[in-house]
């Protein structure tokens, strides 16, 4: 009731987003400086990100909205929002709170040259009044900040909190996917599927966000530090070495899956040694999810006995000024055009993964190689979450040329509304 009342007032607040570059430009050299400004940062953005989740959830037609599973979910973003808002913050906790009171549409949090920036254990440096932009809100830019007892303890205390936080939200998805079904079941169908669609489309791209957020504040933090990564970002992300890992791990899944000797062979093209800002685990991620579609096709079409005779994967990467795209070319058989818009859907791939899986098992939603599973959707929204952008082009009775495009300017805006 109360809380709800909190959660309603930070949903008024606009979301802002990061771009790559400007993660990588903030935690290039990170001191304790950096760290506590970064906290302040994620602690006012957070709360305004997870309770414009709550919110929409809350507004979802209540065939949907009352699963049981969409209220757990629910509950877990209440819950981090209010471990969040009542972390004391040495800054936070007074100025803002009245600075919120007096705001009523897209207030600046961090205004320049506002009292909440003095803090007292805070020295200024000869910079004070340059400011580093991140979004729509400026940060004074301390270089020297006098490691106060109260501003370390605040800083671990943080990182602490949001690092809980990221793990109580690991099974969102694999919750949202059994309110999904809960709601199929129910089959009081008031929502259309294209409007499921659309708010689990935003709803997986916010948690994106919010999880990379607090992946790379709690990586600038903790490390491993290595060379050329700042966070989680590796700014000379190598295509080559991260396609040939996804490669070996996805031939790996695809032989224990269906007992085969050999997995269908992956030929690789690619123009030397491509170099870019990005998120390894990400393309890793993506890259394996595709691949496994492509195996998993081919093996099927061809069947296990054809082991040496397979029609090997073809993945191709180029580079241009823009774009760096990875093509990924199978002729597992294809699918009809009216097929491929249904590969992108939630409500679908459920229906399908407890079609095919007699004793489909909740905890085991993401069985390697079962069905299309959430990964493809999921993929799509990573890639677009840097600019990026993910197509499937089908040749029925042929196979598949899945594109993986990849905004190689890194300066997108993140996307905060799809
Ligand atoms: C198929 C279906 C598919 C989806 C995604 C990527 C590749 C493929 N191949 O047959």
């Amino acid at each position: 009731p109360q809380l709800y009342e909190k959660i309603k007032h930070f949903a008024r607040f606009p979301q802002t987003g990061v771009s790559l570059r400007q993660m990588v430009m903030f935690g290039q050299k990170p001191s304790p400086a950096t760290f506590f400004k970064a906290s302040q940062f994620l602690h006012e953005e957070l709360p305004i990100r997870l309770a414009h989740r709550v919110k929409e959830l809350d507004e979802l037609p209540r065939s949907l909205g009352d699963m049981p599973s969409i209220i757990k979910v629910k509950n877990w973003y209440a819950q981090s929002f209010q471990e969040l808002i009542e972390l004391p913050s040495p800054v936070l906790s007074t100025e803002l709170k009245s600075s919120f009171r007096n705001q009523t549409k897209s207030p600046k949090l961090f205004p320049q040259s506002t009292p909440n920036l003095a803090v007292p254990q805070v020295k200024p440096s000869k910079n004070y009044h340059q400011s580093v932009p991140i979004g729509h809100r400026y940060f004074n830019n301390y270089e020297n900040i006098e490691c106060t007892p109260p501003i370390l303890s605040y800083t671990e205390s943080f990182v602490k909190t949001i690092e809980g936080v990221k793990r109580r939200h690991d099974p969102v998805v694999t919750t949202m996917a059994q309110g999904i079904m809960e709601y199929k079941q129910h089959r009081k169908s008031s929502m259309i599927d294209a409007d499921v669609q659309q708010f689990l489309d935003r709803f997986y791209m916010s948690r994106i966000g919010i999880r990379m957020l607090i992946g790379q504040h709690s990586a600038l933090y903790r490390g491993p530090f290595m060379r050329n990564y700042v966070g989680v970002i590796c700014t000379r992300t190598n295509i080559k070495d991260i396609a040939q890992d996804a490669i070996a791990n996805a031939r790996f899944i695809c032989e224990d899956y269906y007992g085969l000797f050999k997995a269908p062979e992956v030929q690789m093209f690619c123009p030397g040694d491509i170099e870019f800002m990005y998120v390894p685990s990400h393309l890793n991620h993506m890259v394996f999810e595709l691949l496994k579609n492509s195996l998993r096709a081919v093996v099927e079409r061809f069947g296990p006995d054809y082991e040496d005779d397979y029609p090997p994967i073809k993945l191709v990467i180029a580079h241009g000024k823009e774009d760096i795209t990875i093509k990924i070319s199978d002729e597992g058989g294809g699918l009809p055009r009216s097929g491929i818009p249904v590969v992108w859907t939630y409500m679908y791939t459920t229906a399908q993964a407890q079609e095919l899986e007699p004793e489909f098992n909740k905890s085991e939603f993401k069985a390697p190689m079962a069905g299309f599973g959430y990964g493809l959707p999921i993929s799509r929204l990573y890639a677009r979450y840097f600019g990026g952008d993910l197509k499937l082009i089908s040749m029925e009775g042929y196979g598949t040329d899945a594109y993986l495009h990849l905004n190689r300017l890194s300066n997108s805006d993140e996307p905060l509304i799809m």
